[in-house]
């Protein structure tokens, strides 16, 4: 029979930029369900960050802002860790690990490379590319089973299942030698649910709202105002049709099917509920009523947001204390897999 381990919940934000609300309702917001019924690991993962062009000193405080916008949403981090990944080493050694496990054919495939890559992919730093193994190392050094993500993040989480599948094949003989019986690793869970797994730019219903959008009306930033809020939502692209009354008649819809799924989102229902109050009507009046619904999630997340970046003391605070915890649970992993791979120590 499969080795079973034990629950926990591992995820990540990038401190590439300001957090938006598709970071919120497909990410941050599960984070803060997901602690009442498991043990979870939070990160700010700083070295993914560094994938791409940055500059440190912004760096340095959109990983605060990031570790403040998980605390404001509501995740407690004395009851979970909150840290973020370069404290703690074992994450970079364990991709190297991992690096010698993932195969080149595997990376080929991945198509957030790709369209982060653009055009010029010989010009792509090397970390982009194997930014999906960092990812893997992430979730494994930790052993950790349920990782709540967005939709983009489904090839990835693909992707560390077949990491975690290789290296627990490939050392089958000493994983059962060293007494870990028939698995080293777990294979991670995507948990991508709801109606706001993916939550498209405001101006381009095809496209996914993004930190890095040139355009600051495709996406509500969680520390927007409630006026840029309410001006965003009214510009928001939509299409000349009524709300349909049922869900299915979103499909080819792409921009009522977005604002449908946010306002779901934020209320804890499902599209179709939402289509029975709104379903027939003008979007000027399911605007409003978004408009008014996003600020009153949005304002306090917002307010604490601010008061915690008034004052990095605490923060700082909390992402030392995550990584001293998180650390504890990586090191012992990691001696373990050494002496699996027959690495002296
Ligand atoms: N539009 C989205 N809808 C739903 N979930 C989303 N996520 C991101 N965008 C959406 C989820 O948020 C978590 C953190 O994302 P990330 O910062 O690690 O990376 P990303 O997916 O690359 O986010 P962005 O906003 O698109 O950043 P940039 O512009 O820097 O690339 C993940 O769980 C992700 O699924």
């Amino acid at each position: 029979m499969a080795k079973k381990f034990p629950e926990l919940v591992f995820s990540g934000v990038q401190p590439t930029g300001s957090l938006h609300l598709g970071n919120y309702l497909g990410a941050l917001k599960r984070f803060v369900e997901m602690q009442a019924t498991h043990d979870c690991l939070y990160c700010v993962v700083d070295l993914h960050a560094m994938t791409m062009p940055h500059d440190p000193a912004q760096l340095r405080e959109a990983t605060r802002a990031v570790a403040a916008a998980y605390l404001a949403c509501g995740i407690d981090p004395k009851r979970n860790i909150v840290f973020n990944q370069s404290r703690v080493a074992e994450h970079a050694e364990l991709t190297w690990v991992l690096n010698c496990v993932a195969r080149v054919g595997w990376l080929n495939r991945m198509t957030q490379f790709k369209e982060k890559a653009g055009k010029d992919r010989e010009n792509a730093s090397a970390g982009l590319y194997d930014y999906p193994v960092l990812m893997a190392a992430d979730i494994l050094v930790y052993r950790a089973t349920h990782v709540p993500v967005g939709e983009d993040q489904k090839q990835h989480l693909e992707l560390a299942r077949d990491i975690a599948q290789k290296f627990n094949n490939d050392f089958a003989a000493s994983i059962a030698e060293h007494g870990h019986g028939d698995a080293f690793f777990p294979l991670p869970e995507p948990l991508i649910q709801g109606p706001a797994t993916r939550v498209m730019s405001l101006r381009d219903g095809t496209k996914k709202m993004s930190k890095s959008d040139a355009s600051e009306f495709a996406s509500i930033g969680l520390t927007d105002d409630d006026d840029a809020i309410a001006q965003k939502i009214r510009r928001a692209k939509t299409d000349p049709e009524p709300l349909p009354s049922e869900a299915a008649g979103l499909k080819g819809r792409p921009e009522a099917d977005n604002l449908v799924g946010i306002f779901a989102a934020l209320n804890d229902e499902t599209k179709d509920s939402v289509l029975r109050q709104f379903g027939g009507g003008q979007f000027s009046t399911f605007k409003a009523a978004l408009a008014d619904l996003t600020v009153a999630k949005l304002a306090p997340i917002r307010a604490e947001i601010l008061r915690l970046r008034a004052d990095s003391g605490e923060i700082d605070r909390v992402l030392a204390d995550g990584a001293e915890r998180a650390r504890a649970i990586a090191r012992p992993i990691m001696d373990q897999a050494k002496d699996v791979l027959g690495l002296i120590r």
